[in-house]
């Protein structure tokens, strides 16, 4: 089983400011078939609350902070904060994830499949009884 893990980008940092960037399969533990982005999201907020069969990530916080507690299927628990936009956190798949946003955060995710809701395991019961399996097998 794979772990969450922090990825450090290229990037080029000058008086004109800073470039990172991530290739295809390169960078990236798999290849990218979508981009999203979320922002606008209040302190109070947590977003996540699910995890995916399939769907592999890398996060990377642009602006701002992101608090991200993830809990793998063995039941091991990793947190990490986001605020280097030279970073990002591979999430495997098969992982619970939950996520605060600071300081007004933008977060770009790179995902390694189209988006279907069906690869989605939001029903926490759902989830502990998978990690009940693995954990049995
Ligand atoms: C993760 C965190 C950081 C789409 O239609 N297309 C998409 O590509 C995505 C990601 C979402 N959606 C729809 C599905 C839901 O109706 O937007 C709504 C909210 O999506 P989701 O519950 O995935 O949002 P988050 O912020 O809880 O989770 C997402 C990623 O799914 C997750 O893997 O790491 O952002």
């Amino acid at each position: 089983m794979e772990i969450p893990q922090i990825i450090n980008f290229k990037h080029t940092n000058s008086e004109k400011g800073l470039l990172a960037f991530a290739e295809n399969s390169i960078k990236l533990p798999f290849e990218l078939q979508r981009v999203y982005w979320i922002t606008q999201v209040s302190d109070d907020v947590v977003r996540g609350g699910h995890a995916h069969y399939t769907s592999m990530q890398v996060i990377v916080c642009v602006r701002g902070s992101v608090e991200v507690q993830l809990e793998d299927m063995t039941g091991q628990r990793f947190d990490f904060t986001l605020s280097d936009p030279t970073q990002g956190l591979y999430i495997p798949k098969l992982c619970w994830g939950a996520m605060k946003f600071k300081n007004d955060a933008l977060l770009v995710g790179l995902a390694s499949d189209l988006y279907q809701e069906k690869d989605y395991i939001r029903d926490r019961a759902v989830f502990d009884a998978l990690q009940r399996k693995y954990k049995h097998v």
